[in-house]
């Protein structure tokens, strides 16, 4: 009874400070499904990164100039930042990273769909940057204000990574959009290929969505999935308007009473085979994440005994 009043006082207080603001911290009580709803969306978070990598890493051999292939890597070696600072928000919370890598790699955890659709040309490569990446700031910009302290953090150093990504992916697009009439049609089927999928980054509709009610009450999200979806579809608009390409969405509309465009419907049956596992990509990705693991096993070793012979010594010193 007595430890039952003592909960009911802590959640009481929990819930007071979100109310007011407050960032919740590592050490502070939290409720345990606080603290699982926050470890599957930014361990998950964190597995996009990682994973995101690969499509835009199988380019850095192929970017057509020197200066292009020196911005591209820049680019995947901070997404390989963002998922360290992300393993290290969700650490916070008690859990190792090793449990988290493995929980992705048995198809337990998921990560972003849209790294299972393949990058087939350069103008992918501007896409990505352009459309994935700019409608990841839209979500992060809102998951700035998350209510668990690392996470808010590390989404304010991560945005400002990402713009520059978003820049670079434009800039792509707009040399392609400007050039020769097979690099239009080049940027023209990106755009179109990626597209819808960048809608879906976002997702399920709000009426779908398993996590959204309880993730708005406790501030982890602080705008719905139908919403980010939105404003990436506003801003996106007169962004395709100055590349002078073609609108994929042949409804996109601008709707003057709602102050926002009308589009068209999201294939919803794609969306779920792509989170199931059976997108273009899923078993390549995961694959080569595991041998890849696998083939750093022996750093992580090396850091470990590294660890042990200083705490060792440490130890002896005292
Ligand atoms: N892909 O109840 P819901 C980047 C899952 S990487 C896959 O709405 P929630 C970049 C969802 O996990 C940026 N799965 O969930 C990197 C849940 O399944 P579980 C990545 C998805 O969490 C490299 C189920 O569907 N950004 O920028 O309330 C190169 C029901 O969904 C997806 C983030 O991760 C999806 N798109 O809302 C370039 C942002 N959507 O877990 C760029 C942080 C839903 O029950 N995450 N699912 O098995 C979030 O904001 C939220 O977790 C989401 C989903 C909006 C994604």
């Amino acid at each position: 009874m007595q430890g039952d009043a003592n909960d009911r006082e802590l959640e009481h207080s929990f819930l007071r400070r979100i109310g007011e603001e407050q960032k919740i911290e590592p050490k502070d009580w939290m409720p345990e499904a606080y603290r699982q709803s926050l470890l599957r969306q930014i361990s998950q978070h964190a597995h996009s990164e990682v994973i995101g990598m690969q499509p835009e890493g199988n380019y850095l051999t192929r970017a057509p100039s020197l200066r292009r292939k020196a911005v591209l890597l820049a680019k995947v070696q901070d997404e390989a930042g963002h998922g360290l600072y992300l393993y290290s928000a969700a650490e916070t919370l008690g859990t190792p990273r090793s449990e988290m890598i493995a929980a992705l790699q048995s198809g337990a955890a998921k990560y972003a769909s849209i790294f299972n659709y393949p990058a087939q040309t350069w103008g992918d490569v501007g896409a990505i940057g352009w459309l994935v990446d700019g409608a990841a700031i839209v979500n992060q910009v809102s998951l700035q204000r998350t209510s668990y302290g690392p996470y808010a953090r590390g989404m304010v150093r991560i945005c400002k990574e990402e713009s520059f990504h978003q820049r670079q992916g434009y800039e792509i697009m707009l040399m392609l959009a400007q050039g020769s009439a097979a690099q239009r049609r080049m940027a023209q089927d990106s755009l179109n290929r990626f597209y819808w999928p960048a809608l879906m980054m976002f997702g399920p509709t709000d009426s779908a969505s398993a996590h959204s009610a309880r993730a708005m009450q406790w501030k982890i999200k602080r705008e719905t999935n139908d919403e980010l979806r939105q404003k990436f579809i506003d801003q996106t608009v007169p962004q395709i308007e100055f590349l002078g390409l073609q609108h994929p969405d042949p409804e996109i509309c601008w709707n003057a009473e709602r102050n926002h465009y009308d589009h068209g419907e999201i294939d919803w049956d794609e969306f779920y085979a792509v989170i199931n596992g059976n997108g273009h990509c899923n078993r390549q990705r995961l694959a080569h994440h595991i041998r890849a693991h696998r083939a750093g096993a022996w750093v992580r070793d090396a850091v470990a005994a590294h660890q042990q012979k200083l705490a060792q010594r440490t130890a002896a010193a005292t």
